[in-house]
């Protein structure tokens, strides 16, 4: 079971100079080598390949060559060298393959767009569809590679720009629907593990020009007929939809998990879809990562994550690699006492920044990433295990768990009861919420 992923190269190397990572201690000067992230070492009962099933993002590492709205791209990828959309897309996936298969990696995810160039027809694009996912078949086979999700681009194209499944014209929501049609057809056939929907410009820009109620009941439909035509076909992976509060629409209907939970309930759609909750849409939302998770776990729905940060300055989506591991371990203690991530796995949603331009970067930042949520579980693993932290947490609701607090709970007081009860007791004596204490013991394992 440890090394199940063969490294698989194309005509070209594209990373020449660079082998297999592995794992070689804390102690290793090696860059290029992995710290804490020991695939094989068992943590709470799991391997630290089963807990993240780790996967790169084929949008940021493969297609994002760093162009921003100031200026173009920087990163001279090879594999983005050839013109014609075949043959590219082929030394991408190449390109793709060695590199996921050199750190090791079990997965990867994409859009359907970042693996080949959109055709000027729907038939077209389904064509090179059919062919650049023949070529990922092959290659998923010889290396052990497999697919954590696949999704559809709903938002590059223009005939998005009022949205796809909000779209206020039925003429763009079709399109979305055939796109999503090819987008599951693609994942079934590659044996993808779950499928996600991020509503890139499902949201609206101002209220004066939308009916609201009327492009949510929309998006409830599509969603709906989405998920019919994927389990009549065979589907039994994860919906996930992944949420964000802005950015590019201003206000998104996803907007933070507590909001796509109440959508997918008033809808009926909470028994097949999950949340896939991302680092930098949870600050966007203003709140923390592990607040996101954990209501996401409340609800069990927490399904699979991706990986990535904001900067503390700056209001956008940045998608910087993670690298405080004081933060993730506060996340891996929710995923850990949520018993795991339903189906889902750890998704580099991060790229690298745009003067990072050599093509080692690439690996540094997910070595990087990788090591971070290594260290994080081990952290999270040790304060859950030999800490006195969780039973600290239940003393603070110990008045609740006998007596009349205990019947509370159990729904047996009245307002009535409670009134009375209050009478009785006077004012209660004050208790400390302990918090700095808290985040040193937290210190101490990180
Ligand atoms: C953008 C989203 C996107 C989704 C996939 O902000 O994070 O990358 O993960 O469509
Ligand atoms: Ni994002
Ligand atoms: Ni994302």
């Amino acid at each position: 079971m440890a090394n199940t992923i063969h490294t698989t190269l194309g005509e070209t190397e594209y990373f020449p100079g660079i082998g297999r990572i592995r794992y070689e201690g804390p102690d290793t000067d090696n860059p290029l080598a992995y710290r804490f992230y020991d695939e094989s070492r068992v943590v709470a009962g799991k391997t630290m390949r089963e807990h993240f099933k780790f996967a790169v993002a084929y949008w940021h590492t493969l297609c994002g060559t760093g162009g921003d709205p100031f200026g173009p791209g920087t990163k001279a990828f090879p594999w983005l060298r050839a013109t014609d959309p075949v043959q590219q897309a082929k030394d991408k996936m190449d390109a793709a393959f060695e590199f996921i298969t050199k750190l090791g990696l079990p997965y990867y995810c994409f859009h359907d767009f970042d693996l080949i160039a959109e055709g000027d027809t729907l038939a077209e694009s389904e064509r090179r569809l059919h062919t650049i996912g023949d070529y990922a078949r092959a290659k998923m086979a010889a290396s052990g590679v497999r697919l954590l999700w696949g999704t559809a681009n709903l938002f590059s194209h223009p005939r998005y720009m009022n949205g796809a499944a909000t779209n206020p014209d039925f003429a763009a929501l079709v399109q979305a629907g055939a796109q999503v049609k090819m987008a599951l057809d693609l994942t079934i056939a590659l044996g993808g593990e779950n499928y996600v929907f991020w509503g890139g410009r499902e949201g609206y820009q101002s209220l004066l020009n939308t009916d609201m109620k009327r492009e949510l009941d929309h998006m409830a439909r599509f969603l709906d007929a989405a998920k019919d035509y994927a389990r009549k076909n065979g589907f039994t992976g994860n919906f996930f939809i992944e949420p964000k509060p802005m950015d590019p629409s201003k206000h998104q209907y996803d907007f933070d998990c507590a909001t796509v939970i109440g959508f997918l309930r008033e809808y009926g759609l909470d028994k097949d879809f999950k949340l896939n909750v991302e680092v930098n849409h949870a600050t966007l939302a203003l709140h923390s990562f592990q607040h996101e998770l954990q209501v996401a776990a409340n609800a069990g729905m927490l399904g699979s994550i991706d990986a990535n940060r904001g900067d503390y300055q700056n209001g956008w989506d940045t998608d910087q690699f993670p690298n405080n591991v004081y933060e993730i371990t506060e996340a891996m203690l929710v995923i850990l006492e949520a018993g795991g991530l339903q189906g889902g796995g750890v998704n580099f949603d991060a790229k690298t920044r745009r003067n990072s331009t050599d093509p080692d970067d690439l690996f540094h930042a997910h070595i990087g990433g990788i090591d971070v949520f290594a260290r994080a579980l081990l952290a999270a693993d040790a304060i859950l295990e030999k800490s006195a932290y969780r039973q600290l947490r239940r003393e603070r609701y110990a008045s609740f768990d006998s007596g009349e607090g205990q019947a509370f709970e159990k729904g047996q007081l009245s307002l009535e009861n409670l009134a009375e009860i209050a009478r009785r007791n006077g004012e209660p004596a004050q208790r400390s919420g302990k918090q700095e204490m808290f985040e040193n013991l937290l210190n101490r394992f990180v």
